[in-house]
């Protein structure tokens, strides 16, 4: 388990564990939380023992957006540099190549809903609550919410959430299709890490390319997703993975994957 100052993360077992760990301002996205998520980011990209990510909050925010204490003396070109710092960390989550689980305990608000939004799936406890509350401030969700909210859950659910600022809790997260499932408050971990661990039995490589083509195709034409989708296909062919999952169904026993 290594510690910084704003998150703690922890290895165990293959997950990797991050926990925004800013609870006096709900795990607001400062400058020095933001660095650090970024660092643990490119440890978890580099470490082949990592084979899944789960990222929550402690306290009772996943996190309450971005810092409105430092945005307030921020000039344009200012805002700018924030979000775009925040979108490359947010993009680096999207695109890793390991299942990445938000377990949402609280508020995930403005630059909290648009980091659980970068994560592969969201999975709610009771308590939490979801919005993009930006107009509240005079500005619009930055941190990818404008494009990854309507991508999720279509246009006009997300002009609704974005135009009013509403907060909505995890059932109506959920109804939507912006929470993927609910559980209790305090299982919330459990069942993230139960989902993960299912996910590991699953043949690793199979499972990263089936997010490589949802997260590539989704921004492609259909005719182009349908190509990758095939050559990705083509390359689970070549694994020694579709062999063993093959057989092991065939011999009624379960797969010992190698991820090769
Ligand atoms: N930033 C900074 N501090 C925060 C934030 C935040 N986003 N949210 C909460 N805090 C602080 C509070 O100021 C308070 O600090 P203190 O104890 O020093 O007064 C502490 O956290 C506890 O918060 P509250 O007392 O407000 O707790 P409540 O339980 O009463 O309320 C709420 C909880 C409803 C979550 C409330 O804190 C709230 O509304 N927070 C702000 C939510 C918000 O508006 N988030 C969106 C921010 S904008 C964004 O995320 C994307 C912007 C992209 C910008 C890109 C630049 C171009």
């Amino acid at each position: 388990s290594t510690n910084y100052e704003n998150l703690i993360f922890e290895e165990k077992d293959g997950i990797g564990f991050i926990k925004m760990n800013r609870p006096k301002a709900l795990n607001a996205l400062s400058k020095e939380l933001l660095t650090e998520l970024q660092q643990v980011v490119e440890y978890v990209e580099k470490t082949p023992s990592i084979k899944g990510v789960i990222i929550t909050g402690e306290g009772k925010a996943f996190v309450a957006g971005a810092d409105i204490s430092l945005m307030v003396n921020y000039n344009s070109e200012e805002g700018r540099s924030y979000c775009k710092f925040a979108q490359s960390i947010f993009n680096r989550i999207e695109n890793l190549e390991k299942p990445v689980i938000a377990a949402v305990n609280g508020y995930a608000l403005g630059g909290g809903c648009e980091l659980s939004m970068s994560c592969d799936i969201r999975i709610a406890g009771e308590k939490a609550m979801f919005g993009q509350p930006e107009v509240n401030l005079g500005i619009i969700p930055c941190f990818g919410g404008t494009q990854r909210l309507s991508r999720l859950v279509g246009t006009g659910v997300a002009k609704t959430l974005i135009f009013t600022a509403d907060f909505i809790d995890a059932q109506e997260a959920y109804r939507i299709g912006l929470a993927n499932k609910v559980v209790p408050q305090d299982s919330l971990l459990e069942e993230a890490e139960k989902m993960m661990r299912k996910i590991m039995t699953k043949g690793p490589i199979a499972v990263k390319y089936g997010k490589v083509a949802i997260n590539k195709g989704y921004n492609m034409s259909l005719t182009d997703g349908l190509e990758l989708e095939t050559d990705l296909g083509a390359l689970c062919f070549a694994t020694e993975d579709k062999n063993e999952g093959m057989k092991a169904f065939l011999e009624k026993r379960e797969a010992k994957f190698s991820e090769k």
